[in-house]
């Protein structure tokens, strides 16, 4: 196993974890190479969105690097319909962790990629990832995955370590419907660790941690994968979910009635 017992414990505690060096260089070259085509078009997507960064659609920035100024991809459709990304769904390293946190029936919730472009990557404000979908028990693990070296600088992940306990707190709608951020607590980044991470390095986060990343003020891209994954026997808690909320099988059973 890659995460120690003491590890698990600090996941207990505080929320999170970070497995270094979970995933190798060609298993993240491979999904690199894969987002790659779809941020310069020579691949579409039909079964997932995509976001640009504020700046590029007000078209305050002329972003002719290496493609679009892709903010993130979105969607289940993304192991849907791409096989890169539904192996790195299914990587027995990552779900060796999640079924050790969650058991052995797993369903995914949410596939994301974060690619905060050079530059004008802008930042995500403290939201707890629990608040987007109406699931009970709300204990889903997120998976965040360092596609690029993440540094302070280029907008590594930040945590508020051990407010997980603190339960769903109230938030609001930032620039987009899709993109809330926490209005209840006044957090700020004295409230933070930063967690720097390699390429290949993998964080599980507790859904109701509170967390941010910052602006990329670098030259280069800093990419991140995310996955969320739950429990089978889960449940969707609203009649009328929004419209990103499905669910997708991973591994196990899957349950009548629930996600
Ligand atoms: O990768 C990032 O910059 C933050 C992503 C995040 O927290 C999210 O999309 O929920």
């Amino acid at each position: 196993m890659s995460v120690s017992d003491e590890q698990f414990e600090q996941y207990q505690r505080e929320g999170y974890v970070v497995a270094d060096g979970l995933l190798d260089t060609e298993t993240v070259e491979r999904v690199k190479t894969r987002l790659e085509s779809y941020v310069t078009n020579e691949r579409a997507e039909d079964q997932f969105s995509r976001m640009l960064e504020p700046a590029a659609e007000d078209g305050d920035v002329d972003f002719e690097r290496d493609g679009e100024p892709v903010r993130k991809f979105e969607g289940i459709g993304m192991v849907r319909e791409d096989d890169v990304f539904a192996d790195l769904a299914h990587n027995d390293a990552i779900l060796d962790v999640v079924e050790h946190l969650q058991g052995p029936n797993l369903k995914l919730l949410r596939a994301a990629a974060m690619t905060k472009p050079p530059g004008i990557g802008s930042e995500k404000k403290f939201h707890q990832d629990a608040a987007y979908y109406p699931v009970h028990p709300m204990d889903h693990v997120t998976v965040w995955i360092a596609l690029d070296d993440a540094t302070e600088e280029n907008g590594c992940m930040r945590v508020v370590p051990g407010a997980h306990t603190d339960g769903l707190l109230g938030h609001e709608a930032v620039e987009y419907d899709t993109d809330i951020a926490i209005g209840e607590r006044d957090y700020d980044l004295t409230d933070t660790v930063a967690l720097p991470m390699e390429a290949g390095d993998v964080l599980f986060q507790h859904c109701l941690l509170p967390h941010y990343t910052a602006e990329n003020t670098t030259e280069n891209w800093r990419r991140a994968f995310i996955f969320m994954y739950a429990r089978a026997r889960s449940r969707f808690t609203d009649d009328d979910p929004p419209a990103w909320v499905d669910s997708h099988h991973i591994s196990g059973e899957e349950f009548p009635g629930c996600i």
